[in-house]
């Protein structure tokens, strides 16, 4: 089976993570900024302050881009270049680069995808309180009506924000990512649920401007995965993926339940108990705006088998298995499971807005980066995801992570995830060989994974 002649192949990279020009043209510094500062937080030392300096190479990028084929690009905007303080000012110079970089986009053939969140808080509003001063949904709203105003007539394709699960965690739970806090779970819920009221104000805002958009929001997807297709795993693998562990965030439904369904789903409010937010009137009115369509971020998941009275047993990896070197499981099926779980539970069209591995790669003495590991996972990754649309699932793009090697937070740039080689010195980009591959993939619109 090839996929629909439509499909969208691409590729995704959010703002921090390749911008650099930190501080050009007006930009502020987000909470990153100030976390990269902090002792110990990253390693190496590393910052996003230049990265892959994409800010003033992206037309050369968006070049590179049109030689792999790509039929879209998924990017982020910074809020803090264009409202510096989060509030207030608009920085001309900063939406203009947008402007610009959509422009170069459009030229080439290739379809703009924007997520308006990616993690950069203006430092500005985190001292204000952040996601924990309910103001936040106005102030995001205020920054999505300015680059919605000025891009939708260009850009169809909008996602809030991306991965609400890491965010949260990584960024206010454990401290491991910006702004490095370490809360409590009630305060941690109910700044994630500030976010969801602020991602429905920005569906609205997104919509008020009576363009002909679609609108959708990334999370990360978290599959859980049976160890058999029998009825009794398949139900157990549903029962993990839907239900709520109470000592972190990353369940979907949580998050998604409110979007889709209006409400937070019972088995969690029980299991977070007290910490479950106080809801005014009209929050989940405001959080359940239609969308056209869910992203997912899939790189791994959990296995698991039906266990006594219809619990779910999880499964330890066989030992030896593959990882990452930054410990992501490489399980190909979770981009079979993922996609079919959810579609099943919220039966909107699903893009895979992320998926890709980072490795440890270097420039090797014919002057090349060869990266048969990759070619290799995204080989068995996307054949799981043509599975998933044999049986039904309304899959309708795929954009890998990420397009060039870039700044992987709390890891620096240790980790490289790019099709695209950056050498971080001289600012070269050299195309890996997973770039060529993808490059051909793209070309027989799947077939080539037949060859
Ligand atoms: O680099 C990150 C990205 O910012 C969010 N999703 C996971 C990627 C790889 O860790």
């Amino acid at each position: 089976m090839t996929f629909p002649a439509d499909f969208i192949w691409g590729a995704a990279t959010a703002a921090y993570q390749i911008e650099g020009a930190a501080t050009d043209d007006g930009r502020k510094p987000s909470v990153w900024d100030i976390f990269c500062r902090r002792p110990g937080a990253i390693w190496n030392s590393d910052t996003g302050d230049v990265a892959c300096n994409h800010y003033h190479r992206f037309a050369e990028d968006v070049r590179l881009m049109r030689e792999l084929g790509l039929r879209a690009y998924r990017f982020s905007i910074s809020w803090p270049r264009v409202i510096p303080d989060g509030t207030g000012a608009v920085n001309a110079a900063g939406l203009d680069f947008y402007s610009r970089l959509i422009d170069e986009l459009l030229a080439a053939g290739i379809q703009p995808f924007i997520t308006l969140y990616h993690w950069d808080l203006p430092q500005a509003l985190y001292e204000r309180g952040g996601w924990l001063n309910r103001e936040s949904t106005d102030w995001f709203a205020e920054y999505t009506a300015v680059v919605a105003q000025r891009l939708t007539d260009r850009v169809r394709h909008w996602m809030t924000f991306n991965e609400i699960q890491v965010f949260l965690n990584h960024g206010m739970l454990t401290g491991e990512h910006a702004p490095g806090d370490q809360l409590t779970m009630k305060d941690v819920l109910l700044a994630g649920h500030n976010v969801l009221r602020a991602h429905g104000c920005a569906v609205q805002a997104i919509r008020a401007t009576g363009a002909d958009v679609q609108v959708g929001f990334a999370p990360v997807g978290n599959p859980a995965m049976p160890e058999s297709n029998s009825s009794t795993d398949v139900a157990a693998a549903r029962k993990r993926m839907y239900d709520n562990a109470t000592d972190h965030v990353f369940n979907c439904t949580w998050w998604l339940d409110p979007i889709f369904r209006g409400e937070y789903p019972d088995q969690s409010v029980q299991a977070y108990g007290d910490a479950v937010p106080e809801i005014e009137p009209g929050d989940m009115e405001l959080i359940a705006q239609p969308l056209d369509f869910l992203g997912l971020n899939i790189y791994f998941g959990e296995r698991v088998r039906a266990g006594s009275n219809g619990s779910a047993e999880l499964l330890t990896p066989p030992v030896g298995d593959a990882y990452s070197p930054m410990g992501f499981w490489v399980v190909p099926e979770s981009l079979y499971w993922g996609p079919r779980l959810i579609h099943e539970r919220y039966p909107v069209p699903i893009y895979i807005t992320e998926n890709g591995i980072g490795l440890r790669e270097w420039v090797q003495r014919d002057g090349q980066v060869h990266d048969p590991h990759r070619i290799d996972y995204l080989h068995r990754y996307i054949s799981e995801l043509r599975r998933a649309m044999a049986d039904g699932v309304d899959v309708r793009g795929y954009f890998h992570w990420s397009l060039l090697d870039n700044f992987e937070w709390a890891y620096g740039y240790r980790e490289r995830f790019g099709l695209i080689y950056v050498d971080y010195e001289t600012q070269q980009r050299i195309p890996k060989d997973s770039a060529r591959w993808y490059q051909r993939l793209i070309e027989t619109n799947g077939g080539s994974l037949d060859d």
